[in-house]
């Protein structure tokens, strides 16, 4: 098995050193928005790897890259996870699924076998959301979750909708909306991710097997108060936006703290009008809470948005706007438990933890019988340029993968 593992290790390794590159953000990590150049070469790049290895290899109105390999049954697991990523982020934060997808088919034909199912390994489309503030979109076009008011709703920071970047891009947003894939003839959907956190690498398992993926609201705040001149506005007539924001944000931290487990966030903030001597006018940041208990995380909104009233009481303006709102996704039991087997059988130490990250498994799993497999961060940490997962344990990820699917009932 040895031989095997270092095989695929080396193999991952050589797509990871290529998929790296396609960035727009060269020598400061990884940033492959949706519906950008970048996003574009890696679907060529994807298409060109499955095409070679022999499989069918079809790009989607989501733009999602899928290359099937048929097997005894026409019955399909998919096996994929994301191409986009976040700006700045890492080399693995789902790129690592996609290849080791790609290894797992490879497997099967380098060693002359038909799999029990026929495979779809998919290259997904923006998961992250970080571009446009949706996420999830190949996921949720898979469910024919997509309007096209929702796709004209979010834009990105220069204004420009997921509707317009597509036509942009040559993809048709009214072909995205009716993308649906039926629901029979699914086996299910299987994603190997690296975990982005220190749980495994602190146990020093190999192989995670996630029970739940937690609950994420997002959403991006407003306040809007009055510019007035730095220096002479005296402070009881102020309508400083960002000292209301301070007194949300600072609430928002002290909550999130009352409930175990829960996390929460502001990763974006934009004042306008941004200068140095002016008394804000206006404030927009996101929010972004996390728990895997839903009741705790409704409660935790709901105190947010009191405290986004207050402001309203005191004479600002605001608006709250939610850009997701995904609820706790359990994973197949009985997959969990053929996960376990399959990764004891080959010898790899293995777990159950929870996902407090978001993928589209997330979305998936809510209609398609769902697992997900975690391999270790090296140092617990994603979404940065350093971020990185030995290249040996998503082999390891693949060979189990392997086992389960040859395994299912
Ligand atoms: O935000 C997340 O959890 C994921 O990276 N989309
Ligand atoms: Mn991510
Ligand atoms: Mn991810």
């Amino acid at each position: 098995m040895e031989k095997e593992l270092d095989f695929i290790a080396e193999r991952i390794e050589k797509y990871i050193e290529d998929t790296k590159k396609i960035t727009a953000t060269p020598g400061k990590g990884v940033t492959r928005l949706p519906f950008t150049l970048e996003s574009k070469r890696c679907v060529h790049y994807l298409e060109k790897q499955m095409s070679q290895m022999g499989l069918d290899v079809i790009e989607d109105a989501s733009g999602a890259v899928i290359g099937i390999l048929k097997g005894k049954s026409p019955e399909r697991i998919m096996i994929g996870s994301h191409y986009d990523s976040v700006e700045h982020g890492g080399a693995y934060d789902g790129m690592a699924g996609i290849l080791c997808g790609i290894e797992i088919a490879a497997y099967y034909i380098r060693h002359g076998l038909e799999p029990p199912y026929t495979l779809e390994i998919a290259g997904l489309n923006d998961e992250e959301g970080d571009r446009f503030g949706g996420g999830y979109l190949s996921s949720k076009a898979f469910l024919g979750k997509w309007t096209t008011n929702d796709l004209k709703d979010y834009v990105d920071k220069n204004g420009i909708s997921y509707y317009d970047a597509m036509i942009l891009y040559g993809y048709s947003p009214e072909h995205l909306i009716r993308a649906e894939r039926p629901r029979k003839g699914w086996k299910g959907y299987l994603e190997i991710h690296v975990e982005q956190g220190p749980i495994m690498e602190d146990q020093g398992t190999e192989i995670g097997i996630v029970e739940t993926i937690v609950a994420i609201e997002r959403y991006y705040i407003t306040i809007i108060g009055k510019a007035d001149h730095a220096g002479t506005q005296p402070m009881d007539t102020r309508s400083d936006a960002v000292m209301a924001a301070v007194d949300v944000i600072t609430k928002l931290r002290q909550y999130v703290l009352e409930y175990k487990g829960m996390v929460g966030t502001v990763g974006e903030i934009h004042v306008y009008p941004n200068q140095i001597n002016i008394v804000p006018e206006k404030i927009t940041f996101s929010i972004d809470v996390r728990s895997a208990d839903q009741a705790w995380l409704d409660a935790c909104i709901h105190k947010i948005s009191e405290e986004v009233k207050k402001k309203e009481s005191e004479g600002f303006s605001c608006e709250l706007k939610q850009t997701m709102s995904n609820s706790v996704t359990k994973m197949k039991p009985e997959w969990v438990k053929q996960l376990e087997k399959s990764a004891k059988k080959l010898g790899f130490s293995n777990m159950r933890l929870n996902s407090g990250a978001g993928h589209d498994a997330a979305i998936i799993g809510k209609e398609i019988d769902t697992a997900m497999l975690f391999v270790p961060s090296i140092g617990g940490r994603s979404h940065i340029p350093e971020e990185y997962s030995n290249e040996k344990d998503l082999a390891k990820a693949v060979l189990t993968a392997i086992h389960f699917i040859d395994h299912l009932q």
